[in-house]
């Protein structure tokens, strides 16, 4: 049975993020970790306790909302340092679980790769090393006094409980870097099969996975969680004119996106640095899609990822009526003006081959035309063209087959090699 779980929602810093939007997230965050959302308290401003966060009111409210509920736990829209959540959790009696600690919980759920699980041991440890303090602090006061010897054992014991961990964060980061190594191999093997790639960015549950399926037939998960995807998956995708690129599909973004996430995440989100053009796809039917936007632009500038060529797609069309798409764009500045966009449903297929088309016209293109006369012994090549490039003519002559086709330059050199006559050559095919 699911846990019940009170949500506690404080306001930010003054910022376009409404604490009812934060609740609505908070609400998302919980059942997509398996959590029940059973309550709800709100602090939209006032006096911030820096010893619990909530104000002392606000604390005796969840408290109430909690037993009225019989819940379990509270979730708490932000981060919490040790020393307030230990405060939370005595005022309350319950476990109380913060932002960080509920992205790595839903994060947990889902890695099913070596490398997922092992980045994800990874930010959880980062993330309880400074509250392993807590208990430390209070068996040493009952151990008495500072100085050597009469030291109690709870320091001890957390001394040894620190170096355990910090032992094991080692070797996480050992193993993550043998992982990341072989990553690498994989990419540059990719490199080496000539294939552009493209990667799918965007806020959780935008449509990312929706998208990919929609597009390389694959079987990603879908579901309407946030977080469904964890570890990276790459596909084939065909494009007009017969060509091809690789597409990944990854993990989502989200605002405020916990720094021990992304230094523990860093090998998978590499694969996004790498990309040739990127794929930012939007929820346009999200009433906050421009906050999320902003969000997607903040990762991808601390990514490095900012300058890749990308186009902006406006998701789940089929939802938001045609008026209010066409002003979706353009009803808020955007982080980057002047991409190109495109508007379509990943669920209905609607606008996919206008995003293929424009997909071709942005992706870098290396293809040669090339013109040759093959000799009739040469003739398999022809089948390699039709299979890796594109034949814009063909024609059979007593000598050979004259052909004009657009491939990639390895390709254009071989047909070149097996060219015969006076009239072979290459030359770059216009874009
Ligand atoms: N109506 C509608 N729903 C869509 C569309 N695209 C995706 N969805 C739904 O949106 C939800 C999230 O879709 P996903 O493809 O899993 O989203 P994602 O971006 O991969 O999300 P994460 O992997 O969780 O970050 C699912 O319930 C999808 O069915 C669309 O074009 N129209
Ligand atoms: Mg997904």
């Amino acid at each position: 049975m699911a846990e019940r779980a009170v949500l506690a929602c404080i306001a930010g810093p003054s910022g376009s993020w409404a604490v009812e939007d934060d609740l609505a997230e908070l609400t998302e965050l919980g059942r997509s970790a398996g959590a029940d959302p059973v309550a709800a308290v709100l602090q939209r401003h006032g006096r911030y306790d820096p010893a619990t966060l909530f104000s002392s009111g606000k604390v005796e409210e969840i408290g109430l909302a909690a037993a009225a509920a019989d819940a379990d736990m509270v979730l708490c829209n932000r981060d919490l340092s040790p020393r307030q959540q230990e405060r939370l959790e005595d005022a309350l009696g319950r476990n109380v679980i913060d932002r960080t600690r509920l992205i790595l919980d839903i994060f947990a759920t889902r890695a099913r790769s070596r490398e997922g699980r092992i980045q994800v041991e990874l930010a959880q440890w980062l993330y309880l090393l400074p509250r392993l303090g807590g208990l430390g602090r209070e068996l040493s006061r009952t151990g008495g006094g500072v100085g050597v010897g009469r030291r109690g054992p709870g320091e001890t014991k957390l001394q040894s409980d620190r170096r355990r961990v910090r032992a094991r964060i080692s070797t996480l980061q050992a193993d993550l870097a043998e992982v990341a190594a072989s990553r690498q191999v994989r990419r540059r093997g990719r490199r080496r099969g000539g294939l552009p790639l493209i990667a799918l960015v965007g806020y959780t549950n935008a449509g990312k996975s929706t998208l990919h399926r929609a597009l390389c037939a694959s079987d990603v998960l879908v579901a309407d969680a946030l977080f469904a995807t964890l570890d990276p998956t790459t596909r084939l995708l065909d494009l007009p004119g017969n060509h091809q690129a690789l597409m990944t599909d990854t993990v989502g973004f989200i605002h405020d996106l916990p720094h021990s996430l992304v230094a523990a995440f860093s090998a998978t989100l590499e694969e996004v640095c790498d990309a040739d053009l990127l794929l930012e796809v939007v929820d346009g039917s999200h009433a906050r899609r421009h906050e999320q936007r902003s969000a997607v632009e903040r990762v991808l500038g601390e990514l490095g990822a900012a300058n890749i060529p990308r186009i902006l797609i406006w998701n789940k069309s089929d939802l938001t009526p045609v008026d209010a798409a066409l002003s979706a764009a353009a009803d808020r500045p955007t982080p980057r003006v002047g991409l190109p966009e495109v508007h379509l449903s990943s669920r209905t297929g609607a606008g996919l081959d206008e995003l293929r088309a424009l997909i071709s016209l942005t992706l870098p293109d290396d293809r040669q035309e090339v013109r040759a006369l093959l000799p009739h012994a040469a003739q398999s090549l022809l089948h390699v063209i039709r299979r890796d490039g594109e034949m814009l003519s063909i024609d059979y002559e007593p000598q050979g087959v004259h052909i004009v086709a657009r491939c990639s330059p390895g390709l254009a050199a071989r047909v070149q090699r097996a060219a015969a006559g006076p009239r072979a050559g290459s030359e770059p095919a216009p874009r």
